[in-house]
């Protein structure tokens, strides 16, 4: 550990990690892996060097990927190579599942439903975290029923909600940027805690090996979980190292889950620096994604030469582009772009209140052969740039789609406090 870091007394410990008090910064904890295996419930319990390392380099890098999205996670930040610092959560005690592909214990539950049976939308199931009686499966009542108190919120109706579309939300997020290398997320398990400080249900504990199941290119035979480790008939050291090697390479792959895998751009052009207030809205929801923005000065009225010089820039890089057209009055711009170019052109007029309902039309209707779109707000312009380069570009797609979740929170939020207020 750093030397600054004052640990306090240990408020957990389980088979795998140990969690400690941090002296000086309330609301925050240290979470200390355990140099060891576990499977069956701690049936087989072999040290396994280095284990802890490996784990928390999957760990740091899964949650800097969902965090980088958007999804709200306990992870803080890596404190050394076996510990990271995290808010201090009361553990909701649920393993929420989540499935793409039917194997392992869901076959033995569901007989007659074969290996590879392919889940869409996703397959979700809970378990109650009960080693004493094997964890066993809860349907939605049970949870209710239990009426979990942590941290003063009781986990009710809505708060199951929001952990069901946050697993679905966390999954695909995953099973996208594992794609990336052309691994499947086969199935997953998480558990949420609620934040002790602002009683928010967020994602915490860990995702590492132990987590999930990873067949690369789609093939079981090839796969680089915890199942290999399951699946040993004997447990020699050689089995072990094969055990490790295949932990390493997720460690060494997770890395480049953070990776761009293509690189795009936003060319906005405005007919006239009047516009540039708007044109700045659209740099930074651009920013926002990640996406970089360009602004350029063009009209096509006026100085036609000049925008198709402009153009012919941005075409001659091989860097893939979105055009953004920004012209007030008559909108010649973004016409005249996209009857020019094979790129994606979005019209983004800035309409004013006098004759923006008869301007607009400028935008609208187009000679035939022109593909161009026309979006109105200057975030939502930025929106559908994104939405396109999030088909080639995972951390793009993530992004767009943990606001997607968080949207969808907000409103489930604010009605339960209406509906506080209003009992
Ligand atoms: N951010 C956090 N704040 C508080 N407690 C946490 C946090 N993250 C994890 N914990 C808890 O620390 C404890 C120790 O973790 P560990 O994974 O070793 O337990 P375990 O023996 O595997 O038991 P479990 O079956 O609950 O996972 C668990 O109860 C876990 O829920
Ligand atoms: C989770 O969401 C899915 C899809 O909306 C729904 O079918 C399922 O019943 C939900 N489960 C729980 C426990 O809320
Ligand atoms: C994934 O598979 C494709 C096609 O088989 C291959 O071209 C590509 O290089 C692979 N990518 C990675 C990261 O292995
Ligand atoms: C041993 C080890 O791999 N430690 C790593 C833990 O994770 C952080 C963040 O990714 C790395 O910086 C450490 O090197
Ligand atoms: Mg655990």
């Amino acid at each position: 550990h750093s030397p600054a870091l004052k640990i306090g007394q240990k408020l957990n410990e389980g088979k795998t990690k140990q969690i400690f008090e941090l002296v000086d910064q309330p609301g925050l904890v240290l979470v200390q892996s355990k140099d060891q295996i576990t499977a069956g419930n701690a049936v087989r319990k072999d040290q396994m060097e280095g284990k802890a390392a490996i784990a928390n380099k999957t760990t740091s890098c899964v949650f800097k990927l969902l965090q980088e999205s958007g999804i709200k996670t306990a992870f803080v930040k890596q404190q050394s190579d076996t510990a990271f610092i995290a808010a201090h959560c009361e553990m909701i005690p649920i393993e929420w599942v989540c499935r793409r592909v039917a194997t392992g214990s869901f076959l033995k539950r569901n007989p007659g439903v074969k290996e590879g049976y392919r889940f869409s939308p996703l397959k979700m199931e809970m378990f109650f975290k009960d080693d004493a009686n094997n964890d066993p499966q809860w349907s939605e009542e049970q949870i209710l029923e239990a009426k979990f108190s942590l941290a003063g919120l009781t986990i009710g109706k809505c708060e199951v909600d929001i952990m069901n579309r946050s697993t679905v939300a966390i999954f695909e997020i995953l099973e996208k940027s594992w794609a990336t290398q052309n691994c499947t997320l086969v199935d997953m398990k998480i558990e949420f805690g609620v934040n002790v400080k602002t009683q928010e249900i967020v994602l915490a504990d860990v995702i590492d090996n132990d987590s999930w199941r990873l067949w690369p290119a789609g093939d079981r035979s090839q796969q680089k979980d915890k199942q290999v480790y399951r699946d040993l008939k004997e447990v020699t050291p050689e089995a072990m190292q094969m055990v490790k090697r295949n932990f390493e390479w997720v460690s060494e792959r997770v890395k480049l889950l953070l990776e761009s895998q293509s690189r795009g751009r936003v060319v906005v052009l405005m007919g006239s620096t009047s516009d540039m207030a708007h044109c700045e809205k659209i740099k930074k929801a651009c920013t926002s994604y990640g996406i970089p923005c360009i602004l350029r000065v063009t009209s096509a009225h006026k100085g036609p030469d000049e925008t198709l010089r402009i153009k012919a820039e941005y075409e001659g890089d091989g860097v893939p582009t979105v055009f953004v057209a920004v012209a007030g009055r008559s909108n010649g711009l973004g016409p005249v772009m996209s009857g020019n170019t094979a790129y994606p052109v979005i019209n983004c007029p800035p309409l004013t209140p006098d004759w923006g309902a008869q301007d607009v039309w400028s935008s609208l209707r187009m000679p035939s052969g022109l593909g161009c779109s026309t979006i109105l707000s200057p975030d939502a312009a930025a929106q559908f740039a994104a939405q396109i380069f999030g088909l080639t570009d995972h951390l793009v797609w993530c992004k767009l789609r943990a606001s997607m979740l968080n949207t969808w929170v907000s409103l489930k939020v604010a009605d339960k406090k209406l509906q506080a207020c209003s009992v």
